[in-house]
């Protein structure tokens, strides 16, 4: 008996002594944790009970079931549900459930049908916390934002808030194949188990719909930009309903990606001819086909003309044409077209950068209502570091979706720490000049445009099957910080990795964790393309240095032509003299940026073509300003290794190691990018090494010899 009791006694003592986050993790939770909490911070929870008066819809229970995981992993105990108020107690209501509860929000009505508040107050002598909104939806969005608050260290007892999203539609592009393979995915398959659905709805897409609700993403497109005509067939749309039931509950709705070709490939008609009679029925009758399953589908992205996909153009008919006729056909049901804007083509000789700019620019003003055009935040694609595009502000008659990527296709994989929110913030915050006093790329989205007013931001997801979702612990903070963004464009990228941090890993840890975040993005500009240098990276992978590439199918794909680098200097000259693509942007940032000496550095290269002497505001040549950027990328990887390093006894083992092992191989591949790098911009500028610069450890010829055949990711 005494040594059942000592065995007992130890058992109590060690569970005891191991706090809540030495637990083994391994990332599943994301940022909803709900990790046990000491007996202080409990009662500083104060949820004593959950208050919802009425039938519940599945909303509501959503609300209510995570208000409940919570409480019970916070706490140890789920707070019950109950109807009548109570000290403590987390009340939720709406207009229609619990009038008066709602009344005490002052204008609720103007938060419409997804803002929230919270507020602490005194009601019939009861503490409460009211959850107020003017529907479910808002209701389950202010109960995320509970949690939110609860899980960051906010201060619980003095709580009062209101939001709304400043953006109607908030959406994730899957890049997702039918075979479950993911274009630029680095985190396993697709999340969508296309074989066993309609039949078996993983349980794994309700933690996504949860997700994607506690950030407020209101929309998925399930499916890859390369679409495949098979998923506008009976047995898709059927497999795409399912995953639209488990969604609605959390309001998301489901889009699909439609290939313009779709009735023509399924030999149903005999042209896609976007101005044929029967190609316009043929969409009609199947956006009601696609209603009659899923009544609150949200509509279509269309990728056209663009990389080899089918488009209006095929027919000599322009975009507008293309997209209107899909908006006929989805407008009877209120649905959307997303229309992109990402077209580059090879016959044309001019600069890409310039291009989707000189195709949609003319067509301001002639899309229908309900069609949006989707616009990757710069005119290339996803690099580093890219100024916003030029349509941003120029569009002045058409709704402009905001396209970022989430996946890092361009950023070192999920291998590489690279937190997005300063580049998405970078992008919003950017004054576009295209009105006096100034209109910053997130105010022109907040606005919308059109008659319809339409505004949205889409993120191209970085999730898949992969145990941690995002393909490592770190890249779940894109998905989040994409998510806070598009709910409000204008929320603070450092606010925001503070509130994941805080929620992700243990609290004590969390200012640490942001600092190493805030410092990666650059880092990984620096390693990669400094001062404005573009599309340097592997051929089709675009893992890697590969700055010497020159030998592929068109000029556009080959690093050499961003990059332009020779014996005299370095740089795409993009002014009037160059490809005149400078003025695409308003007059005034054309002419601020058409000189080189009030371009911003870390834009020189983007706009112009320099000679290696020249000299830099920094006082160092270009040259040696260059290597100093790369040396400089290199021992800020070194020192997030070595910040994180210093935070072992605060976080647990399993994630502890596993970023610990990431970030020992982003440093080596800093290493591989500015060695590769350095060697071939030395091999053209025939310039010797700055004085006290290590010289790369190998040869170009070895880097160049590097092959990469089976990298993730590809299309
Ligand atoms: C490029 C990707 C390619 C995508 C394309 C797009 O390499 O896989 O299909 O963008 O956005 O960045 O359509």
């Amino acid at each position: 008996m005494k040594r059942i009791l000592g065995a007992i006694a130890l058992l109590v003592a060690t569970a005891l002594a191991v706090p809540a986050w030495a637990v083994e993790e391994d990332g599943y939770q994301l940022w909803m944790r709900y990790r046990p909490l000491d007996r202080a911070a409990q009662a500083r929870l104060d949820a004593s009970a959950i208050i919802y008066q009425g039938a519940a819809s599945p909303t509501v229970n959503a609300a209510i079931g995570e208000l409940q995981r919570a409480t019970k992993g916070w706490a140890g105990h789920a707070a019950p549900l109950r109807s009548g108020l109570q000290d403590g107690a987390i009340v939720l209501a709406t207009p229609a459930n619990a009038p008066q509860l709602a009344a005490q929000i002052d204008g609720l009505k103007t938060l419409g049908a997804e803002g929230y508040a919270l507020k602490r107050l005194k009601l019939q002598g009861r503490r409460i916390t009211l959850i107020a909104a003017n529907t479910d939806i808002g209701l389950l969005y202010g109960s995320f934002a509970w949690l939110r608050a609860a899980g960051s260290g906010a201060a619980l007892d003095k709580l009062d808030e209101r939001s709304a999203p400043k953006l109607q539609l908030r959406v994730l592009n899957h890049w997702d194949n039918l075979d479950r393979t993911v274009e630029r995915g680095y985190a396993g398959e697709s999340i969508w188990d296309w074989w066993a659905l309609p039949e078996v709805r993983d349980r794994r897409y309700i933690d996504y719909a949860r997700a994607n609700a506690s950030l407020g993403i209101n929309g998925a497109v399930l499916n890859n930009v390369n679409s495949k005509a098979e998923i506008l067939t009976a047995p898709w749309i059927a497999k795409a309903a399912a995953v639209a039931d488990v969604l609605r509950p959390y309001g998301i709705r489901v889009y699909l990606s439609a290939r313009f070709s779709t009735p023509l490939e399924l030999k149903e008609t005999a042209t896609a001819d976007p101005l044929a009679p029967e190609v316009a029925a043929w969409w009609r009758r199947k956006a009601d086909e696609i209603y009659r399953a899923i009544p609150d589908f949200g509509g279509f992205l269309v990728k056209a003309n663009s990389e080899g996909q089918p488009g209006p153009q095929d027919y000599h008919r322009s975009h507008a044409d293309g997209a209107n006729m899909l908006a006929q056909a989805l407008a009877p049901h209120k649905g959307i077209v997303m229309w992109r804007a990402f077209v580059y083509a090879a016959e044309k000789p001019v600069d890409r950068a310039r291009q989707a700019y000189d195709e949609f620019k003319p067509l301001d003003g002639s899309f229908a209502p309900n069609v949006m055009v989707q616009v990757k935040n710069g005119a290339i694609d996803f690099q580093p570091r890219e100024p916003f595009h030029p349509l941003f502000g120029a569009m002045k008659h058409t709704p402009l979706m905001m396209e970022f990527q989430i996946t890092k296709e361009y950023l070192g994989f999920a291998t590489h720490l690279a937190y997005l929110g300063p580049l998405f913030q970078e992008t919003l915050r950017s004054d576009t000049r295209q009105r006096e006093g100034g209109w910053t790329v997130a105010q022109v989205l907040e606005e919308g445009a059109g008659p319809a007013g339409l505004t949205g931001m889409a993120g191209v997801a970085n999730i898949g099957s992969s145990r941690t979702w995002s393909g490592s612990h770190f890249d779940q903070a894109n998905w989040y910080a994409f998510g806070r963004l598009a709910w409000n464009p204008q929320a603070s990228a450092r606010h925001i990795a503070q509130e994941w941090a805080a929620q992700t890993f243990p609290p004590a840890a969390a200012k640490d964790i942001t600092d190493m975040m805030m410092m990666s993005r650059e880092a990984v500009v620096n390693y990669m393309t400094p001062l404005g240098l573009h599309h340097l990276m592997g051929t089709g992978h675009h893992h890697g240095p590969a700055p010497w590439v020159d030998d592929l199918g068109r000029p556009d794909w080959n690093p050499v032509y961003y990059h332009k680098a020779d014996r005299k200097g370095v740089g795409f000259d993009r002014t009037a003299g160059g490809s005149g693509a400078l003025a695409q942007y308003a007059p005034e940032l054309a002419r601020r940026w058409s000189d080189p000496r009030s371009t911003p550095p870390e834009l020189l290269l983007w706009f112009h073509h320099l000679p290696w002497t020249y000299a830099m505001p920094s006082g160092r040549d270009l040259w040696t300003e260059l290597v100093a950027h790369y040396d400089l990328g290199v021992s800020q990887a070194d020192e997030l290794r070595k910040r994180w390093a210093k935070l072992r006894p605060m976080i647990d083992a399993e994630r502890f190691e596993d970023v610990s092992t990431l970030l020992d191989k982003q440093y080596k591949e800093a290493l591989w990018w500015r060695d590769a790098s350095v060697a071939y911009f030395q091999s053209v500028s025939g310039l010797p090494l700055p004085a006290g610069v290590r010289a790369p450890e190998r040869s170009l010829e070895e880097y160049k010899r590097q092959r990469f055949p089976f990298a993730p990711g590809r299309g």
